[in-house]
């Protein structure tokens, strides 16, 4: 004996995302369809992109918020976003550096930084022509002059650039009565001119020509025929206009 069985049965079908579909019928064998357009999201987000997921960090509500600027630094997919905050309670900067779609961000300190001067993003140059953009920043300041570091995204951290020999590297710009300082982003990397007054009235300017590799800077590398761009000018004026000459 044969028993008939009747009821309503309900299925529920999900997607990740929006997705359009269309309903209809085919024959022999009659079937219902239901064809929903599943194709995985074009827009991979930044952090699956550059494979930087759960690089999160703690944003205390006290801080301060500071300058950002935008840029693409990991070379990959969108800009990202670096901003600066004051934390008073440590008397420090962090700065953030965060994914533009929001889908990862990293926080951590700026090195040499205090409250008495503004920590900021100053710009981005691809100082060594990988493809990725570093990232300038004031880190600290004196009566007329800052200081600078520069960043490199690497590691999925905005890491300082070093010394040659693995040390903390800065530069200052700036004047005071007897000594100046210049930095000019050229071809090759950076120029770097620290000038002083010597005792018969004379600037003495040396200059250091810096290039970039990896995290390190490094000395410009040298043929035999290479002259030491330092110099002694007897002129009472200053050499040059103190200034971080950089076209970001
Ligand atoms: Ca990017
Ligand atoms: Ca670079």
């Amino acid at each position: 004996m044969t028993e008939d069985f009747e009821g309503y049965l309900s299925w529920t079908l999900g997607t990740e995302h929006f997705a359009a579909f269309n309903v209809f019928t085919l024959e022999n064998p009659k079937r219902l369809v239901v064809d929903i357009c599943h194709e995985e999201d074009s827009a991979a987000s930044q952090a699956t992109s550059i494979g930087c997921l759960g690089e999160w960090g703690f944003k205390d509500p006290d801080w301060i918020e500071g300058v950002s600027l935008s840029g693409d630094i990991d070379g990959i997919v969108g800009d990202e976003i670096v901003t600066t905050f004051a934390d008073p309670s440590l008397g420090k900067w962090w700065m953030e550096i965060a994914a533009d779609d929001g889908s990862w961000r990293h926080i951590s300190l700026v090195p040499g930084s205090s409250l008495v001067f503004e920590a900021r993003p100053l710009g981005f140059l691809d100082m060594d022509e990988d493809g990725v953009k570093e990232v300038f920043m004031k880190t600290d300041g004196g009566a007329s002059s800052f200081v600078f570091r520069v960043f490199v995204f690497d590691d999925c951290e905005l890491q300082p650039t070093l010394n040659s020999e693995g040390g903390d590297i800065s530069w200052s710009v700036g004047a005071s009565a007897m000594n100046m300082a210049r930095a000019t982003c050229t071809e090759f990397g950076m120029s770097v001119e620290n000038a002083q007054v010597t005792g018969d009235d004379t600037w003495s300017v040396d200059v250091n020509e810096i290039v970039l590799s990896g995290i390190a800077w490094e000395p410009l590398p040298v043929d035999a025929g290479w002259v030491d761009p330092s110099y002694e000018t007897p002129d009472l004026d200053p050499p040059f206009a103190p200034s971080l000459n950089c076209e970001f």
